[in-house]
Formats: structure tokens, C-alpha cells, sequence
């Protein structure tokens, strides 16, 4: 069996394909249970490897879960025997030079329930290709480094068919489509069902047009209008910001219902879970309409980061992924508010790459070995590559980095390549020594920056040390390279030094700034410059100072949000009570109306309980998620009892007037209200929520008010009539399963959730009701973790159950047990427990056996 014994993929090991492929022709004769794949592909010795050339190296063929009917070379048939994993065909029986390789498979995409290669959903057939789902369609060297111009023939019965690059050809029952641009196979893709398209067109800065089709299920056309816009303008965005326009006459996006992701570049032909796609005002809320937007953006902007230039293996995912999530941020920043944009980037990237970076699963930006290289797409990867590409711009400025990205496009433009050549381009653009900077791709870990301060004579001294913890693998951490923009407060509140980019590349290192006449106050790592953790012995007289002060919107956020943890901290390690200095500055965030809303309701939301496990575990202490609950409820008690009069003015004030529209500023007043309201509702008895659910027009109104509710333990007729309203709405319903398990009480939460499962449209093999119930039991930080054990047995049951049918999503769910070293003996031996009772379990995935072996660790995996 093949995953009997999981092989490791180490990086030292790569080598360069045998043969390159010259092009392929795939034929599909689609049927649920007995899919016919013919494929005919020109394969040539790869220049590159002489032992090919000299007709010396077997080829080797992909294949998993193929039944073949037959292979042919050169017109010859040839006796064929696959293995578990594919084919490999001897070097004596291949003719020297080019040749053709044809081959019939049989595949079953209706008893695909994995989700990844050929699979069907509600009806439709639809494929996940990356990273290593091809080979599920048909024999092919499945590495991206083999890249090939498609032509592509479908028949099939239904109505649309569609794959990669431009329709050529079609009649009743068939349709052929040919992809001129060279791509690797993980961009593949093929869908074929009953579906309308929400169409429009783009006219390129060229002045080619471009036809643009939005293809869902009957009855959902209306739900498209705002992904249209949103990949109009990541279009036009991409043109004005760097350059690049498409190249294709079609872009197709399709909406699938059954996705293990969010969504998926295939060229010319995105796939995307319909979560990300479908939206109307009653359906979905302010952020539904944010991620579709980023998300829209993120996979159209991979058509050139990942597409036109792709990656030479999988250890490289973060060249795509880093540069592309960097790219998508950057449109949102400019689509919506930068400031907000990046305190909502960093609050993802720790709660979720540094909690990732400081536990067993903890890896490199660019890893060095996997066994499932779907357990890769993480945090890390996406969201810290984002950030180190964010230090490579600081670093180079905004030239520098516009000259090396032409560069880039210019020199790797139709090839796949690694992490050294993009290094090497900025290198080149801008004659900067990179070597040390490498070390961000290559060193796993979050660095903790030290600083102490020293004035003397005018002259103001920051000295700063950095240090590294060892991780899985890396006992050694060398400095790296960090730069921490800085600028210099009077104590009046003025700015005297504007922010400046120090850069640090020891292990401790000096900045003096001369000419001051008074003591500064510093205002260190604006912008949150790196994905760092910043220590910094300060008062809270400082952060109150920065908080009204500090002309840096991210610090002046991150004030306060250092503020409300050292508050949550200190009530839960000495009892103290919530310190007045901390409630006024919440009341003066709230008043000042200078401050853009949507920045208010960022700095009215506290540290997430796991948050604080995460910072109290930093610190040297053994958090108690119950103690961390209760406290945490005692200060939103606490905030709304000071907060008084002001909550119901500002839920008046921030009321938004006409029909709902999902641009950053009337959502910023809607966020604003929400938080109002949540407060609020603890000291009116959810009088307010209750009139705002009756009269909600949107889902976000309606969303915010049975929040509110369930937080004081009513809601139940509101939970009733939503489920009334919409229980057809799968997308909508989603939000209902989730939202009763986030809410429950900590000793609630498992049997809540286990109510849930039991419900007749509890549809498991969805991916996204499984996660609306099981990715909730992980977030409700309390709940998951009550002492009894519970939340653990919870999830560790459902990982055993769809493992089997789905593992990439049981992998994925299971990194809600990283977490355990930071907890107490009893909840540690609990998860353990659970984690052996899942590698115990015979026939684990490779995805779920290679996580929990991870997080075990190496002593006892
Ligand atoms: N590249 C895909 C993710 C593929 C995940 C494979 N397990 C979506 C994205 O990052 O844009
Ligand atoms: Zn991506």
C-alpha cells in the first residue's frame, strides 16, 4: 500500500526531470463511475540530464488510482505495469530522441470523495490538480518543473465544458479547448455541468478583450455581481501596479460547492469553493465580501506569480504563494484602508503562523523535506512568505522592489524556478548582498527582539537583541537580518524623528539618534516592519501615551492592543482588576471621531483567548483556558460598565442609512456598531440586539445581533427563525452551525457540537459544514479545552471517521492539537492520549499520519 510507508521528499535530493514534455492532448469521455481519460503526450530527453540524452534514464510516470486500458509509444502498444504510485517506462524500450506516448485510463470521479484529482460535486464534474492530484486523471510526470502547452477534448452530456486557456472547437456532446501558455499539470482543470454564467467583459490596457463568465448553478446568478467587480479591479490593479495584464481571450471562474480550500488558479480556469464567490447583501457579511475580494484577487494575480512563472519543485511553494498573498494584501490595502489592511494581516499571522511557529509543527518559509506536501500549505508558507517579501521592499524600497519584479517577470517569465533565483534578481536590480536575508526562508522560528534604551547628552540609544528559540530540526538559530522601522515622539505628543528603517544583522546591535533635546518616547517596529516578537520593559503610561499619540497607525493600535494583554494577564496571574488607565483609553478610542471606524472597532476587540494562552505561555506561565474565559468576559463586563452612555450614542451614531452596500466605509460604521452592540447588549438586556435582528436588512445586521444574544445565553427564537429563513442557503446555514458552537459555554461546547452532528443536514463530506462544526470546537479556545476532555475526544473521533474519505481536510483539521506543550499535565496527557489513539488507527493517511506524527514529536512518534 502506499501509505503503508510514507516516504520523506527531502530538497538536497532534487533532480531535474528525465524528459520534458513538448505538448499534450487529453481526451475525457466523462461517465461518474468510468471516466475514459486518453492521453497523448511528446515526451523529449531533458537537455539538462545526459544520462536521458545518451537514451540511459528510464521515465517515470505518475499515476495513482488509474485503471489502465492501454499504453502505446510510437504507435507501438507496450506491456505496461504499473505500481501503486505509477509507471515507469525502462530506457531500453524507449526510442532515442522524441517520442509519443498514449495512453487510456478508466477513473471514477463519483467515488472520488478525497476531493482531489477528477471528483464531482452536486451533480458537476470538477478537478483539484495541486499539488499532486494529476496523477489521478491520468500517467504523467507530476512535477511542476514539467511544463507543456494542453489541447483538451471533453464529451460529455451536460451542458457547459470547460477547461484551461481558449474554447477552439465544439458541437453537441463536446467541446476542445487549447492552453498556449506552457504550465505544469497541478494547473489543470476541467468542469463540465449544468451551470449559467454571470458575464462581462475587461478591455486590457493593450486593448485586447477579454470575455469574463462567473459559472454557477442555476438560481445562484445573482449572487456574482460583486466578484465580477472584484476581479475587474484586481485586473486593472494588476496592469497599473505591476505591469501585467492577461493573457488570454476567456477567464472562467467556476463555483463549486463540495472544495477542500478556498479556491484554486488554474489557468484561465479559476476553481473556487462557493463560499468565496457567491454574495448578496441578505447572504453574506462585511467580511464574506472582504475575503471574496482578496481571495478573487489573490487567484487572478497568481496567473503571472505561479502561473506564467511557477515553481521548480514543491519545496518552492512560498515563491508563489508568499509573493502572491503579499500582492493580494496590497490590492486590499488599496482597495479598502492600508492601516486597517495591516492590523488585521498581523493579528492573522499570530494567531495563526505564530502560534504554528511556536509548536512542533513549526517550518521553514521554504521547507527542507515533507512526506504529504499538502500538509504544507500553511501559515507559514503563505502568510510569513507575505511578510518576509514585505522586509525584502522595506529593505530595497519602492523602487528597488518595482525594478526587481520586472526583472523577475523578464528573466523567468515561462519557467519554473526556485527561491535562489528570486533572491538573485533582487541581488542583481539592486546591488544588495542578500546571503544573510536568506536565512528568513530557511530558519524556522519567530525571532524575539529585545530593546533597551539609554539617553545621554542628547544622544538617544536603542540597542536591540535578537534570539531565536530552536525548532523541529534547527538547534541553531544565526541573526538575521531585521529591519525595524522606528521614529521618535516629544513627550508633548510631536513627532522629532520620522520613521526610519533601522536595519539590524546582529545577534545585538546599536542605534544612536543625536540632536534630541528631551528624552524621546519610542515608537518601535511601525508598521509591524517584521514578523518579530517585540519585548519591550515599558509603563502603562507609555502605551496609554502611544495609544492617543503615536502617528503610526499600526502602533498606536498595537499600544493598545499590548495594553488590553498585559491587562487580561495580570488579572488572570495576580487577580488584579482591569486598570482604569486602560478602560479610559478604550473610552477615548471610542470618542474620537477623527479615527476612522472600522480602526475603532479593531481597537475595541480584545486578545482572543487563545491569544492569551499564546502570550501567557511566552511568558513563563501555564495558561488555564477556563480561568483565561472567565477573565476575559469579566473585563468585557468591566469595558461595557465603563463604556456606559457612550455604547448606545456611538450605536446610534454609527447607524447606516439607505440600501447596503459593501464598501470599506459603511462597513467600517457596521463594525463599529457590532462591537458597540456587543457591549452594549451585556448591559441592556438585549433590547438593542434583539430590535437589530428583527430589523436586519443584511447578514451582517443580523449576524452581530444573535452574536450579541447568544453571549448573554438568549437568542434561542432569533437562532430559530435564521434557521426558519434559510434553511435551504447551505453557504448560510454554515454560519448557524458555527456560530452555536463559538457561542456555547465552555461545558457546553462538545455535546453543542455533538448535537449538531446528528442533525440530518449535518452533510459531513462537505467540506465546509464539516469545518462549521469541527473547525469551531478548535476556536471556541475554551470549550475545546475543557477539563474534560471532551473537546479533545470530539475531534480526534470525527479525525478517525473522515480520514478515510477525506484526509487532506482531516490533516487540516487535526493542527488544532498543536497546541498541547504550552497546557497543564492533565489537558497535555488528554491530548496525547488522543493523538496516539489517531496514530494507532489502522490505515491512516499519509496527510493525517505524517501531522500527528509531527506533533507527538520525534521522542514517541
Ligand atoms: N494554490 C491553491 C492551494 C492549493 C492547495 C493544495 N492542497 C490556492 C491558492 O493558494 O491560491
Ligand atoms: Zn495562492
Amino acid at each position: 500500500m502506499k501509505d503503508a510507508a510514507p516516504q520523506t521528499v527531502r530538497l538536497a535530493d532534487y533532480m531535474p526531470p528525465s524528459h520534458l514534455v513538448e505538448e499534450v492532448a487529453l481526451h475525457f469521455t466523462l461517465d461518474p463511475g468510468a471516466t475514459r481519460v486518453r492521453s497523448a503526450i511528446r515526451f523529449v530527453p531533458n537537455p539538462a540530464r545526459a544520462d536521458a540524452v545518451a537514451g540511459q534514464a528510464d521515465l517515470r510516470l505518475d499515476g495513482e488510482d488509474l485503471r489502465l486500458i492501454s499504453a502505446v509509444v510510437d504507435g507501438v502498444a507496450i506491456d505496461a505495469a504499473p505500481d501503486a504510485t505509477g509507471l515507469t517506462l525502462p530506457a531500453d524500450a524507449l526510442p532515442r530522441g522524441a517520442f509519443l506516448f498514449e495512453a487510456e485510463v478508466e477513473i471514477a470521479p463519483a467515488s472520488n470523495t478525497a476531493l482531489e484529482g477528477l471528483y464531482m460535486s452536486k451533480g458537476m464534474y470538477c478537478t483539484q490538480c495541486e499539488a499532486e492530484g494529476f496523477r489521478k486523471i491520468t500517467f504523467y510526470p507530476d512535477r511542476p518543473d514539467v511544463m507543456a502547452p494542453f489541447r483538451v477534448t471533453i464529451e460529455s452530456d451536460l451542458p457547459v465544458l470547460l477547461s484551461n486557456g481558449d474554447p477552439v472547437n465544439a458541437g453537441p456532446g463536446w467541446a476542445e479547448w487549447e492552453d498556449p501558455w506552457p504550465k505544469p499539470a497541478y494547473l489543470f482543470a476541467l468542469v463540465a455541468g449544468d451551470l449559467v454564467a454571470h458575464q462581462d467583459f475587461f478591455r486590457t490596457r493593450s486593448g485586447r478583450t477579454v470575455e469574463l463568465n462567473i459559472w454557477v448553478r442555476k438560481g445562484d446568478e445573482d449572487r456574482c455581481a460583486y466578484a465580477m467587480g472584484a476581479l475587474k479591479r484586481s485586473m486593472t490593479w494588476d496592469e497599473d501596479t505591476y505591469g501585467r495584464e492577461y493573457d488570454l481571450d476567456i477567464f472562467n471562474i467556476v463555483a463549486v460547492d463540495d472544495f477542500n480550500m478556498g479556491a484554486m488558479e488554474n489557468k484561465g480556469l479559476n476553481i473556487f469553493n462557493s463560499k468565496y464567490v457567491l454574495a448578496s447583501p441578505e447572504t453574506a457579511t462585511d467580511d464574506d465580501f472582504a475575503r471574496i475580494e482578496a481571495i478573487i484577487a489573490h487567484e487572478y494575480f497568481h496567473n503571472w506569480t505561479g502561473n506564467r512563472i511557477t515553481c521548480r519543485d514543491w519545496f518552492q511553494l512560498c515563491l508563489k504563494e508568499g509573493l502572491t498573498v503579499f500582492r493580494d494584501q496590497s490590492f486590499s490595502g488599496d482597495m479598502r484602508s492600508h492601516a486597517v489592511k495591516r492590523i488585521e494581516d498581523v493579528l492573522t499571522l499570530r494567531a495563526r503562523q505564530f502560534r504554528e511557529d511556536a509548536g512542533p509543527l513549526s517550518h521553514p518559509v521554504r521547507p527542507s523535506s515533507y512526506q504529504e506536501i499538502n500538509n504544507f500549505y500553511t501559515a507559514t508558507v503563505y502568510e510569513k512568505g507575505a511578510e518576509v517579501i514585505g522586509m525584502l521592499k522595506r529593505l530595497v524600497g519602492d523602487d528597488g522592489y518595482r525594478r526587481a519584479l520586472d526583472l523577475y517577470f523578464e528573466r523567468h517569465d515561462g519557467e519554473a524556478t526556485t527561491i535562489e533565483a528570486w533572491l538573485k534578481v533582487f541581488e542583481d536590480a539592486t546591488g544588495r548582498d542578500l546571503a544573510q536575508f536568506k536565512r528568513w526562508y530557511t530558519d524556522a522560528g519567530t525571532p524575539h527582539l529585545r530593546v533597551e534604551e539609554d539617553f545621554n547628552d542628547g544622544v538617544y540609544t536603542l540597542t536591540f537583541e535578537q534570539e531565536t528559540a530552536p525548532t523541529p530540526g534547527q538547534p541553531e538559530k544565526p541573526p538575521r537580518v531585521i529591519p525595524i522601522a522606528v521614529g521618535l515622539l516629544n513627550p508633548n505628543g510631536d513627532e522629532v524623528v520620522p520613521t526610519r528603517v533601522l536595519e539590524m544583522t546582529e545577534a545585538r546591535q546599536s542605534f544612536a539618534f543625536e540632536g534630541l533635546s528631551a528624552r524621546p518616547v519610542p515608537s518601535i517596529l511601525r508598521g509591524f516592519s517584521a514578523p518579530v516578537v517585540l519585548e519591550r520593559a515599558t509603563t502603562a503610561e507609555e502605551r496609554a501615551f502611544l495609544l492617543a499619540h503615536d502617528t503610526d497607525p499600526f502602533n498606536r493600535w498595537e499600544s493598545g492592543r499590548s495594553l488590553a494583554k498585559e491587562v487580561l494577564a495580570r488579572m488572570v496571574t495576580e487577580g488584579a482588576a482591569p486598570a482604569p488607565g486602560y478602560l479610559d483609553g478604550i473610552k477615548a478610542i471610542l470618542r474620537d471621531d477623527s479615527l476612522d471606524p472600522a480602526f475603532r472597532a479593531l481597537a475595541l476587540r480584545l486578545p482572543s483567548e487563545d491569544d492569551m494562552a499564546q502570550t501567557l505561555h511566552a511568558t513563563g506561565h501555564v495558561p488555564d483556558p477556563a480561568q483565561i474565559h472567565r477573565v476575559r468576559e469579566a473585563l468585557k463586563d468591566a469595558i461595557a460598565a465603563h463604556l456606559g452612555a457612550d455604547l448606545p450614542a456611538t450605536y446610534a451614531a454609527m447607524a447606516v442609512a439607505g440600501p447596503y452596500t459593501p464598501e470599506a466605509a459603511p462597513a467600517g460604521k457596521r463594525a463599529l456598531r457590532g462591537a458597540a452592540l456587543a457591549y452594549l447588549t451585556r448591559t441592556d438586556g438585549g433590547t438593542a440586539a434583539t430590535a437589530q435582528f428583527a430589523a436586519a436588512d443584511n447578514m451582517t445586521d443580523s449576524l452581530q445581533a444573535l452574536t450579541a444574544l447568544l453571549d448573554i445565553g438568549r437568542g434561542e427564537a432569533e437562532l430559530a427563525a435564521f434557521e426558519a429563513r434559510w434553511k435551504d442557503d447551505p453557504l448560510v446555514m454554515d454560519k448557524w452551525f458555527t456560530l452555536q458552537v463559538i457561542m456555547a459555554a465552555p461545558e457546553a461546547c462538545a455535546a453543542t457540537a455533538t448535537a449538531l452532528t446528528e442533525r440530518a443536514d449535518f452533510d459531513w463530506k462537505n467540506p465546509n459544514r464539516l469545518r462549521s462544526v469541527l473547525g469551531a470546537v478548535a476556536a471556541n479556545a475554551a470549550g475545546f479545552h475543557h477539563a474534560s476532555g471532551a473537546g479533545y475526544r470530539f475531534l480526534a473521533d470525527w479525525l478517525i471517521k473522515v480520514d478515510p474519505l477525506n484526509p487532506q481536510t482531516a490533516a487540516r483539521l487535526s493542527t488544532a492539537f498543536d497546541s498541547w506543550a504550552r497546557y497543564d499535565a492533565d489537558r497535555q496527557g488528554l491530548i496525547r492520549e488522543e493523538l496516539a489513539r489517531i496514530a494507532a488507527t489502522p490505515g491512516l493517511s499519509r496527510d493525517l499520519g505524517e501531522m500527528v506524527a509531527r506533533m507527538r514529536g520525534a521522542d514517541d512518534a
